[in-house]
């Protein structure tokens, strides 16, 4: 199983506690690893093959925020 890394540009977020509600959101999905920053407003996530991008981007926006795929 090989791992890939995917950035997503994400918009709403307006300090440090958003990226880290994201990061809690997105910790509930399996098989991946989120680094969230506000900073740069983005999000670099490490995924397997197998894993839906899309689930990603809906967690996101669960979470109440919007992520575009770099
Ligand atoms: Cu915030």
């Amino acid at each position: 199983m090989s791992n890939k890394k995917i950035t997503l540009e994400i918009t709403g977020m307006t300090c440090d506690h958003c990226a880290a509600t994201i990061k809690k959101f997105l910790s509930t999905l399996p098989g991946i690893n989120a680094d969230v920053s506000f900073q740069n407003k983005e999000a670099i996530i490490a995924i397997n093959d197998d894993t839906s991008v899309d689930i990603i981007i809906t967690t996101i926006e669960t979470a109440g925020f919007k992520a575009i795929q770099k």
